[in-house]
Protein backbone atom coordinates (compact mmCIF):
# COMPACT_ATOMS: atom_id res chain seq x y z
CA UNK A 1 0.00 0.00 0.00
CA UNK A 2 1.06 3.58 -0.53
CA UNK A 3 2.09 5.57 2.47
CA UNK A 4 0.42 8.54 0.85
CA UNK A 5 -3.16 7.78 -0.08
CA UNK A 6 -4.43 11.28 -0.59
CA UNK A 7 -6.89 11.74 -3.42
CA UNK A 8 -5.06 13.19 -6.38
CA UNK A 9 -6.47 14.29 -9.72
CA UNK A 10 -5.01 15.48 -12.99
CA UNK A 11 -5.61 15.68 -16.71
CA UNK A 12 -3.81 12.69 -18.27
CA UNK A 13 -4.16 13.59 -21.94
CA UNK A 14 -1.98 16.13 -23.77
CA UNK A 15 -2.97 19.80 -23.91
CA UNK A 16 -4.78 21.06 -26.99
CA UNK A 17 -7.99 20.10 -28.70
CA UNK A 18 -8.95 16.48 -29.22
CA UNK A 19 -11.87 14.09 -29.36
CA UNK A 20 -11.30 13.00 -25.78
CA UNK A 21 -9.63 14.56 -22.77
CA UNK A 22 -9.19 12.30 -19.76
CA UNK A 23 -8.97 13.05 -16.05
CA UNK A 24 -7.69 10.54 -13.53
CA UNK A 25 -8.60 10.51 -9.85
CA UNK A 26 -6.54 8.16 -7.66
CA UNK A 27 -6.47 7.31 -3.96
CA UNK A 28 -8.57 5.58 -1.33
CA UNK A 29 -12.25 6.40 -1.75
CA UNK A 30 -11.99 7.63 -5.35
CA UNK A 31 -15.29 6.05 -6.32
CA UNK A 32 -17.18 7.47 -3.35
CA UNK A 33 -15.58 10.85 -3.98
CA UNK A 34 -16.59 10.92 -7.65
CA UNK A 35 -20.05 9.36 -7.32
CA UNK A 36 -21.95 12.62 -6.63
CA UNK A 37 -20.48 14.16 -9.81
CA UNK A 38 -21.22 11.17 -11.98
CA UNK A 39 -24.68 10.27 -10.68
CA UNK A 40 -23.39 6.93 -9.48
CA UNK A 41 -25.14 5.23 -6.60
CA UNK A 42 -22.98 4.99 -3.56
CA UNK A 43 -24.17 1.41 -3.06
CA UNK A 44 -22.80 -1.07 -5.57
CA UNK A 45 -25.26 -1.48 -8.42
CA UNK A 46 -24.29 -2.44 -11.95
CA UNK A 47 -23.77 1.19 -12.96
CA UNK A 48 -20.78 1.36 -10.68
CA UNK A 49 -19.34 -2.07 -11.42
CA UNK A 50 -15.55 -1.93 -11.72
CA UNK A 51 -14.19 -1.49 -15.25
CA UNK A 52 -17.70 -0.76 -16.55
CA UNK A 53 -17.38 2.27 -18.82
CA UNK A 54 -20.64 4.14 -18.81
CA UNK A 55 -22.05 7.27 -20.39
CA UNK A 56 -23.18 9.82 -17.83
CA UNK A 57 -23.29 13.54 -17.10
CA UNK A 58 -20.67 15.27 -15.01
CA UNK A 59 -22.73 17.44 -12.68
CA UNK A 60 -21.68 19.80 -9.91
CA UNK A 61 -23.84 18.51 -7.04
CA UNK A 62 -24.36 21.86 -5.25
CA UNK A 63 -25.47 23.87 -8.28
CA UNK A 64 -26.79 21.02 -10.42
CA UNK A 65 -24.81 22.46 -13.34
CA UNK A 66 -23.87 19.87 -15.96
CA UNK A 67 -20.27 20.48 -17.07
CA UNK A 68 -20.03 17.82 -19.77
CA UNK A 69 -21.41 14.55 -21.04
CA UNK A 70 -18.71 12.03 -20.16
CA UNK A 71 -17.76 8.37 -20.05
CA UNK A 72 -16.46 7.25 -16.68
CA UNK A 73 -15.07 4.10 -15.11
CA UNK A 74 -13.73 3.05 -11.70
CA UNK A 75 -11.03 0.57 -10.90
CA UNK A 76 -10.66 -1.00 -7.48
CA UNK A 77 -7.47 -0.86 -5.44
CA UNK A 78 -4.81 -3.22 -6.78
CA UNK A 79 -6.34 -3.25 -10.24
CA UNK A 80 -5.45 0.13 -11.70
CA UNK A 81 -2.44 1.91 -13.22
CA UNK A 82 -1.46 3.47 -9.90
CA UNK A 83 -2.44 0.44 -7.84
CA UNK A 84 -4.80 2.77 -5.93
CA UNK A 85 -8.54 2.83 -6.23
CA UNK A 86 -9.01 4.97 -9.30
CA UNK A 87 -11.68 6.73 -11.36
CA UNK A 88 -11.13 7.91 -14.92
CA UNK A 89 -13.40 10.43 -16.57
CA UNK A 90 -13.35 10.84 -20.34
CA UNK A 91 -14.58 14.32 -21.20
CA UNK A 92 -14.58 16.11 -24.51
CA UNK A 93 -11.03 17.10 -25.30
CA UNK A 94 -11.10 20.86 -24.84
CA UNK A 95 -9.04 23.00 -22.51
CA UNK A 96 -11.94 24.82 -20.81
CA UNK A 97 -14.16 21.80 -20.28
CA UNK A 98 -11.28 19.84 -18.72
CA UNK A 99 -10.27 22.72 -16.45
CA UNK A 100 -13.89 23.16 -15.31
CA UNK A 101 -14.25 19.48 -14.43
CA UNK A 102 -10.86 19.48 -12.72
CA UNK A 103 -11.70 22.60 -10.70
CA UNK A 104 -14.91 20.98 -9.46
CA UNK A 105 -12.86 17.97 -8.27
CA UNK A 106 -10.28 20.20 -6.57
CA UNK A 107 -13.02 22.27 -4.90
CA UNK A 108 -14.39 19.03 -3.47
CA UNK A 109 -11.03 18.17 -1.90
CA UNK A 110 -8.84 16.30 -4.40
CA UNK A 111 -5.38 17.76 -4.79
CA UNK A 112 -3.43 18.23 -8.04
CA UNK A 113 -1.15 15.29 -8.88
CA UNK A 114 2.55 16.08 -8.91
CA UNK A 115 4.67 15.36 -12.01
CA UNK A 116 5.05 11.58 -12.36
CA UNK A 117 2.94 10.94 -9.25
CA UNK A 118 0.63 8.38 -10.88
CA UNK A 119 3.62 6.33 -12.05
CA UNK A 120 5.41 6.86 -8.73
CA UNK A 121 2.38 5.40 -6.94
CA UNK A 122 2.45 2.43 -9.33
CA UNK A 123 6.09 1.90 -8.30
CA UNK A 124 5.42 2.33 -4.57
CA UNK A 125 2.48 -0.07 -4.82
CA UNK A 126 4.92 -2.64 -6.26
CA UNK A 127 3.05 -2.83 -9.55
CA UNK A 128 6.10 -1.91 -11.62
CA UNK A 129 9.80 -1.67 -10.87
CA UNK A 130 11.89 1.46 -11.37
CA UNK A 131 13.17 0.52 -14.84
CA UNK A 132 9.59 0.09 -16.02
CA UNK A 133 8.57 3.41 -14.51
CA UNK A 134 11.45 5.04 -16.38
CA UNK A 135 10.41 3.21 -19.54
CA UNK A 136 7.02 4.93 -19.34
CA UNK A 137 8.77 8.30 -19.72
CA UNK A 138 10.98 6.88 -22.49
CA UNK A 139 7.96 5.52 -24.34
CA UNK A 140 6.19 8.87 -24.19
CA UNK A 141 9.21 10.80 -25.47
CA UNK A 142 10.27 8.22 -28.10
CA UNK A 143 10.72 10.04 -31.42
CA UNK A 144 11.96 7.26 -33.70
CA UNK A 145 11.17 3.59 -34.34
CA UNK A 146 14.39 2.59 -32.56
CA UNK A 147 13.84 4.68 -29.45
CA UNK A 148 10.29 3.38 -29.35
CA UNK A 149 11.48 -0.26 -29.57
CA UNK A 150 14.03 0.30 -26.80
CA UNK A 151 11.40 1.91 -24.57
CA UNK A 152 8.97 -0.93 -25.28
CA UNK A 153 11.59 -3.57 -24.47
CA UNK A 154 12.28 -1.83 -21.16
CA UNK A 155 8.57 -1.53 -20.45
CA UNK A 156 8.27 -5.28 -21.06
CA UNK A 157 11.11 -5.84 -18.59
CA UNK A 158 14.22 -6.43 -20.68
CA UNK A 159 16.52 -4.39 -18.43
CA UNK A 160 14.90 -5.69 -15.23
CA UNK A 161 15.28 -9.29 -16.37
CA UNK A 162 18.94 -8.87 -17.27
CA UNK A 163 19.67 -7.07 -13.98
CA UNK A 164 17.74 -9.77 -12.12
CA UNK A 165 19.78 -12.49 -13.86
CA UNK A 166 23.04 -10.82 -12.85
CA UNK A 167 21.70 -10.31 -9.35
CA UNK A 168 20.88 -14.01 -8.93
CA UNK A 169 24.42 -14.95 -9.99
CA UNK A 170 25.88 -12.40 -7.58
CA UNK A 171 23.66 -13.57 -4.69
CA UNK A 172 24.94 -17.12 -5.22
CA UNK A 173 28.54 -15.94 -5.05
CA UNK A 174 27.87 -13.80 -1.99
CA UNK A 175 26.27 -16.78 -0.25
CA UNK A 176 29.39 -18.89 -0.85
CA UNK A 177 31.67 -16.31 0.75
CA UNK A 178 29.28 -15.59 3.61
CA UNK A 179 29.21 -19.33 4.39
CA UNK A 180 33.00 -19.14 4.52
CA UNK A 181 32.77 -16.40 7.12
CA UNK A 182 30.35 -18.45 9.22
CA UNK A 183 32.09 -21.81 8.77
CA UNK A 184 35.76 -21.03 8.15
CA UNK A 185 36.70 -24.68 8.77
CA UNK A 186 34.93 -25.69 5.51
CA UNK A 187 37.56 -24.39 3.14
CA UNK A 188 36.90 -23.78 -0.54
CA UNK A 189 39.04 -26.23 -2.51
CA UNK A 190 41.33 -24.83 -5.25
CA UNK A 191 39.11 -26.09 -8.09
CA UNK A 192 36.06 -24.43 -6.64
CA UNK A 193 38.08 -21.28 -6.02
CA UNK A 194 39.11 -21.00 -9.66
CA UNK A 195 35.56 -21.64 -10.81
CA UNK A 196 34.41 -18.79 -8.53
CA UNK A 197 36.98 -16.54 -10.20
CA UNK A 198 35.48 -17.53 -13.55
CA UNK A 199 31.95 -16.79 -12.34
CA UNK A 200 33.00 -13.30 -11.30
CA UNK A 201 34.64 -12.77 -14.70
CA UNK A 202 31.42 -13.78 -16.46
CA UNK A 203 29.32 -11.33 -14.48
CA UNK A 204 31.92 -8.64 -15.13
CA UNK A 205 31.80 -9.31 -18.86
CA UNK A 206 28.01 -9.05 -18.98
CA UNK A 207 27.99 -5.81 -17.03
CA UNK A 208 30.88 -4.37 -19.05
CA UNK A 209 29.05 -5.03 -22.31
CA UNK A 210 25.92 -3.36 -20.92
CA UNK A 211 27.99 -0.33 -19.92
CA UNK A 212 29.55 -0.27 -23.40
CA UNK A 213 26.14 -0.48 -25.05
CA UNK A 214 25.24 2.93 -23.63
CA UNK A 215 27.25 4.55 -26.44
CA UNK A 216 24.74 3.05 -28.85
CA UNK A 217 21.96 3.76 -26.35
CA UNK A 218 22.54 7.49 -26.58
CA UNK A 219 22.12 7.37 -30.36
CA UNK A 220 18.97 5.28 -30.02
CA UNK A 221 17.51 7.59 -27.38
CA UNK A 222 18.67 11.04 -28.52
CA UNK A 223 19.31 10.47 -32.20
CA UNK A 224 22.37 10.94 -34.40
CA UNK A 225 23.68 14.43 -35.03
CA UNK A 226 24.80 15.37 -38.53
CA UNK A 227 26.33 18.80 -39.24
CA UNK A 228 26.50 20.17 -42.77
CA UNK A 229 29.62 22.23 -43.21
CA UNK A 230 31.98 23.56 -45.83
CA UNK A 231 32.66 26.87 -47.55
CA UNK A 232 29.86 29.26 -48.52
CA UNK A 233 28.00 28.36 -51.70
CA UNK A 234 29.09 24.72 -51.55
CA UNK A 235 25.42 23.72 -51.37
CA UNK A 236 24.92 23.03 -47.65
CA UNK A 237 21.45 24.54 -47.52
CA UNK A 238 20.53 22.75 -50.74
CA UNK A 239 21.60 19.44 -49.22
CA UNK A 240 19.72 20.29 -46.03
CA UNK A 241 16.53 20.68 -48.07
CA UNK A 242 17.29 17.56 -50.12
CA UNK A 243 17.69 15.43 -46.98
CA UNK A 244 14.57 16.94 -45.45
CA UNK A 245 12.72 16.51 -48.72
CA UNK A 246 11.28 20.00 -48.35
CA UNK A 247 12.34 23.61 -48.71
CA UNK A 248 13.29 24.72 -45.26
CA UNK A 249 16.58 26.62 -45.61
CA UNK A 250 17.14 29.69 -47.77
CA UNK A 251 19.30 28.86 -50.75
CA UNK A 252 21.08 31.68 -52.47
CA UNK A 253 23.89 32.16 -54.95
CA UNK A 254 25.20 34.98 -52.71
CA UNK A 255 27.86 33.48 -50.46
CA UNK A 256 27.26 33.84 -46.74
CA UNK A 257 23.43 33.64 -46.78
CA UNK A 258 23.23 31.20 -43.89
CA UNK A 259 24.79 32.99 -40.95
CA UNK A 260 22.89 31.29 -38.19
CA UNK A 261 22.12 27.61 -38.13
CA UNK A 262 18.96 25.53 -38.68
CA UNK A 263 18.20 22.11 -37.28
CA UNK A 264 15.56 19.58 -38.27
CA UNK A 265 14.88 15.94 -37.49
CA UNK A 266 14.50 13.19 -40.05
CA UNK A 267 14.11 9.45 -39.57
CA UNK A 268 16.66 7.25 -41.30
CA UNK A 269 16.49 3.47 -40.98
CA UNK A 270 14.32 3.91 -37.89
CA UNK A 271 16.83 6.24 -36.20
CA UNK A 272 16.18 9.86 -35.39
CA UNK A 273 18.74 12.01 -37.19
CA UNK A 274 19.20 15.70 -36.46
CA UNK A 275 20.51 17.58 -39.47
CA UNK A 276 22.04 21.00 -38.86
CA UNK A 277 22.74 23.50 -41.63
CA UNK A 278 25.60 25.74 -40.57
CA UNK A 279 27.11 29.00 -41.73
CA UNK A 280 29.75 28.63 -44.42
CA UNK A 281 33.32 28.32 -43.24
CA UNK A 282 35.70 30.79 -44.92
CA UNK A 283 37.87 33.82 -44.26
CA UNK A 284 35.74 36.82 -43.51
CA UNK A 285 35.85 40.02 -41.50
CA UNK A 286 32.09 40.36 -41.11
CA UNK A 287 31.47 40.08 -37.37
CA UNK A 288 28.19 38.17 -37.58
CA UNK A 289 29.68 35.75 -40.07
CA UNK A 290 32.75 35.19 -37.92
CA UNK A 291 30.55 34.37 -34.92
CA UNK A 292 28.42 32.07 -37.11
CA UNK A 293 31.49 30.27 -38.38
CA UNK A 294 32.98 29.75 -34.98
CA UNK A 295 29.69 28.28 -33.89
CA UNK A 296 29.59 26.12 -37.04
CA UNK A 297 32.92 24.58 -36.15
CA UNK A 298 31.80 23.96 -32.59
CA UNK A 299 28.68 22.23 -33.93
CA UNK A 300 30.66 20.21 -36.45
CA UNK A 301 33.24 19.12 -33.87
CA UNK A 302 30.52 18.02 -31.45
CA UNK A 303 28.37 16.24 -34.04
CA UNK A 304 28.33 12.48 -34.62
CA UNK A 305 29.02 13.02 -38.30
CA UNK A 306 30.17 16.06 -40.26
CA UNK A 307 29.23 16.24 -43.93
CA UNK A 308 31.81 18.52 -45.54
CA UNK A 309 30.46 19.93 -48.79
CA UNK A 310 32.67 21.06 -51.63
CA UNK A 311 31.64 22.82 -54.84
CA UNK A 312 33.62 20.63 -57.19
CA UNK A 313 32.73 22.81 -60.17
CA UNK A 314 34.92 25.57 -58.74
CA UNK A 315 38.44 25.73 -60.11
CA UNK A 316 40.55 25.45 -57.04
CA UNK A 317 38.49 23.23 -54.79
CA UNK A 318 41.41 20.86 -54.25
CA UNK A 319 43.59 23.66 -52.89
CA UNK A 320 40.75 24.96 -50.75
CA UNK A 321 40.00 21.62 -49.20
CA UNK A 322 43.66 21.04 -48.44
CA UNK A 323 43.76 24.38 -46.59
CA UNK A 324 40.53 23.91 -44.57
CA UNK A 325 40.53 22.48 -41.08
CA UNK A 326 38.68 19.18 -40.77
CA UNK A 327 36.08 18.89 -37.97
CA UNK A 328 36.96 16.64 -35.05
CA UNK A 329 33.97 14.38 -35.74
CA UNK A 330 33.78 11.52 -38.24
CA UNK A 331 33.72 13.35 -41.59
CA UNK A 332 32.41 12.51 -45.06
CA UNK A 333 33.38 14.83 -47.92
CA UNK A 334 30.50 15.34 -50.36
CA UNK A 335 31.69 16.59 -53.76
CA UNK A 336 28.65 18.58 -54.82
CA UNK A 337 27.41 20.01 -58.15
CA UNK A 338 28.64 17.11 -60.29
CA UNK A 339 25.82 18.01 -62.69
CA UNK A 340 27.75 21.09 -63.80
CA UNK A 341 29.87 20.77 -66.94
CA UNK A 342 33.02 22.10 -65.29
CA UNK A 343 32.73 19.71 -62.37
CA UNK A 344 35.99 17.97 -61.74
CA UNK A 345 35.05 14.92 -59.80
CA UNK A 346 37.66 12.99 -58.00
CA UNK A 347 37.50 9.24 -58.45
CA UNK A 348 39.09 8.77 -55.07
CA UNK A 349 37.00 7.00 -52.48
CA UNK A 350 38.98 9.05 -49.95
CA UNK A 351 40.01 12.68 -49.95
CA UNK A 352 42.32 14.65 -47.72
CA UNK A 353 40.60 17.48 -45.89
CA UNK A 354 43.13 19.65 -44.08
CA UNK A 355 45.42 16.70 -43.47
CA UNK A 356 42.66 14.29 -42.43
CA UNK A 357 41.80 11.43 -44.75
CA UNK A 358 37.99 11.28 -45.22
CA UNK A 359 35.53 9.12 -47.08
CA UNK A 360 34.37 10.95 -50.25
CA UNK A 361 31.22 10.81 -52.35
CA UNK A 362 30.11 12.70 -55.47
CA UNK A 363 26.60 14.19 -55.34
CA UNK A 364 24.34 16.74 -56.91
CA UNK A 365 21.70 18.47 -54.83
CA UNK A 366 20.18 19.69 -58.06
CA UNK A 367 19.64 16.32 -59.81
CA UNK A 368 19.67 14.37 -56.50
CA UNK A 369 22.33 12.09 -57.90
CA UNK A 370 24.16 10.38 -55.03
CA UNK A 371 21.73 11.57 -52.34
CA UNK A 372 20.38 8.08 -51.66
CA UNK A 373 23.94 6.77 -51.41
CA UNK A 374 24.72 9.61 -49.01
CA UNK A 375 21.77 8.54 -46.84
CA UNK A 376 23.15 5.00 -46.85
CA UNK A 377 26.54 6.34 -45.72
CA UNK A 378 24.90 8.30 -42.89
CA UNK A 379 23.14 5.10 -41.83
CA UNK A 380 26.45 3.23 -41.97
CA UNK A 381 27.87 5.93 -39.69
CA UNK A 382 25.05 5.27 -37.24
CA UNK A 383 25.52 1.53 -37.44
CA UNK A 384 29.24 1.83 -36.76
CA UNK A 385 28.23 3.32 -33.42
CA UNK A 386 26.09 0.27 -32.63
CA UNK A 387 28.89 -2.26 -33.02
CA UNK A 388 29.53 -2.66 -29.35
CA UNK A 389 25.92 -3.65 -28.81
CA UNK A 390 25.80 -7.24 -27.56
CA UNK A 391 22.88 -9.64 -28.05
CA UNK A 392 20.47 -6.76 -28.54
CA UNK A 393 20.59 -5.56 -24.93
CA UNK A 394 21.17 -1.84 -25.00
CA UNK A 395 21.19 0.52 -22.05
CA UNK A 396 19.43 3.76 -22.97
CA UNK A 397 19.18 5.24 -19.49
CA UNK A 398 22.10 7.17 -18.03
CA UNK A 399 21.16 6.31 -14.45
CA UNK A 400 21.24 2.61 -15.28
CA UNK A 401 24.62 3.01 -16.95
CA UNK A 402 26.02 4.79 -13.90
CA UNK A 403 24.76 2.12 -11.50
CA UNK A 404 26.17 -0.61 -13.76
CA UNK A 405 29.53 1.16 -13.82
CA UNK A 406 29.38 1.28 -10.02
CA UNK A 407 28.64 -2.46 -9.88
CA UNK A 408 31.54 -3.04 -12.23
CA UNK A 409 33.92 -1.15 -9.97
CA UNK A 410 32.92 -3.32 -7.02
CA UNK A 411 33.34 -6.44 -9.15
CA UNK A 412 36.86 -5.37 -10.06
CA UNK A 413 37.53 -5.16 -6.33
CA UNK A 414 36.11 -8.69 -5.97
CA UNK A 415 38.40 -10.03 -8.71
CA UNK A 416 41.42 -8.31 -7.19
CA UNK A 417 40.53 -9.70 -3.78
CA UNK A 418 40.22 -13.21 -5.15
CA UNK A 419 43.58 -12.93 -6.88
CA UNK A 420 45.18 -11.84 -3.65
CA UNK A 421 43.28 -14.45 -1.59
CA UNK A 422 41.92 -11.83 0.82
CA UNK A 423 39.54 -12.85 3.59
CA UNK A 424 36.01 -13.98 2.64
CA UNK A 425 34.57 -11.04 4.65
CA UNK A 426 36.13 -8.58 2.26
CA UNK A 427 34.90 -10.45 -0.82
CA UNK A 428 31.39 -10.69 0.63
CA UNK A 429 31.49 -6.97 1.41
CA UNK A 430 32.32 -6.03 -2.20
CA UNK A 431 29.71 -8.45 -3.54
CA UNK A 432 27.10 -6.74 -1.37
CA UNK A 433 28.10 -3.43 -2.94
CA UNK A 434 27.48 -5.01 -6.37
CA UNK A 435 24.03 -6.11 -5.22
CA UNK A 436 23.21 -2.67 -3.88
CA UNK A 437 24.08 -1.03 -7.22
CA UNK A 438 21.99 -3.57 -9.14
CA UNK A 439 19.08 -3.17 -6.72
CA UNK A 440 19.12 0.58 -7.20
CA UNK A 441 18.56 0.06 -10.92
CA UNK A 442 15.35 -1.89 -10.42
CA UNK A 443 14.37 0.04 -7.30
CA UNK A 444 14.54 -2.90 -4.91
CA UNK A 445 16.57 -0.46 -2.87
CA UNK A 446 15.73 3.23 -3.11
CA UNK A 447 15.91 6.52 -1.30
CA UNK A 448 13.55 9.49 -1.50
CA UNK A 449 16.29 11.38 -3.36
CA UNK A 450 16.48 8.66 -5.99
CA UNK A 451 12.70 8.75 -6.52
CA UNK A 452 12.87 12.54 -6.72
CA UNK A 453 15.50 12.28 -9.48
CA UNK A 454 13.54 9.70 -11.43
CA UNK A 455 10.06 11.16 -11.20
CA UNK A 456 10.85 14.87 -11.35
CA UNK A 457 11.63 14.45 -15.05
CA UNK A 458 8.05 13.31 -15.69
CA UNK A 459 5.28 15.70 -16.67
CA UNK A 460 2.07 16.24 -14.72
CA UNK A 461 -0.48 13.58 -15.56
CA UNK A 462 2.02 10.75 -16.07
N1 LIG B 1 24.13 23.13 -60.43
C1 LIG B 1 24.04 22.96 -59.12
N2 LIG B 1 23.88 23.99 -58.31
C2 LIG B 1 23.78 23.78 -56.98
C3 LIG B 1 23.87 22.48 -56.44
N3 LIG B 1 23.76 22.58 -55.10
C4 LIG B 1 23.61 23.90 -54.81
N4 LIG B 1 23.63 24.64 -55.95
C5 LIG B 1 23.53 26.10 -56.05
O1 LIG B 1 24.61 26.68 -55.36
C6 LIG B 1 24.22 27.88 -54.75
C7 LIG B 1 24.55 27.86 -53.28
O2 LIG B 1 23.76 26.88 -52.65
P1 LIG B 1 23.44 26.91 -51.09
O3 LIG B 1 22.72 25.64 -50.79
O4 LIG B 1 22.80 28.17 -50.70
O5 LIG B 1 24.91 26.86 -50.52
P2 LIG B 1 25.44 27.10 -49.02
O6 LIG B 1 25.96 28.48 -48.97
O7 LIG B 1 26.53 26.11 -48.85
O8 LIG B 1 24.29 26.87 -48.09
C8 LIG B 1 22.74 28.06 -55.03
O9 LIG B 1 22.59 28.91 -56.14
C9 LIG B 1 22.29 26.65 -55.38
O10 LIG B 1 21.19 26.61 -56.24
C10 LIG B 1 24.04 21.39 -57.34
O11 LIG B 1 24.14 20.20 -56.98
N5 LIG B 1 24.13 21.68 -58.67
MG1 LIG C 1 23.47 28.09 -46.67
Amino acid sequence: MNSDNELIASIITPPGEGGIGAIRVAGVGSREFCSPFLGWNSDETDTTSPFYLKLTKFTVPESGEVLDEVMAVWMPSGKSYTGDEQVEIYCHGGRVVLLNVLRALYDAGARPAEPGEFTKRAFLAGRIDLTKAEAVAEMISANSQRSYSAARDNLLGQTSQEVERLRTLTVKLAATFEAQVDFPEEEIDPDEYSSLIKDVALIRESIQSLVNSYRAGIVIRDGFKVALCGRPNAGKSSLFNALLKKNRAIISPTPGTTRDYLSEWIELGGFAVEITDTAGLRDTTNEIEVAGQQFAYELADASDLALWLVDCSSENWRDEIAADRAPAALTIVALNKIDLPGACVSDDAEITLGGKSCEALAISCKTEQGIEELERRILAGIESRLEDQTDGKVITNERHKEKLAEALESLVAVSDGLDRHVSPELIAFDLKAVLRSLDEITGKVYTDDLLEVVFSSFCIGK
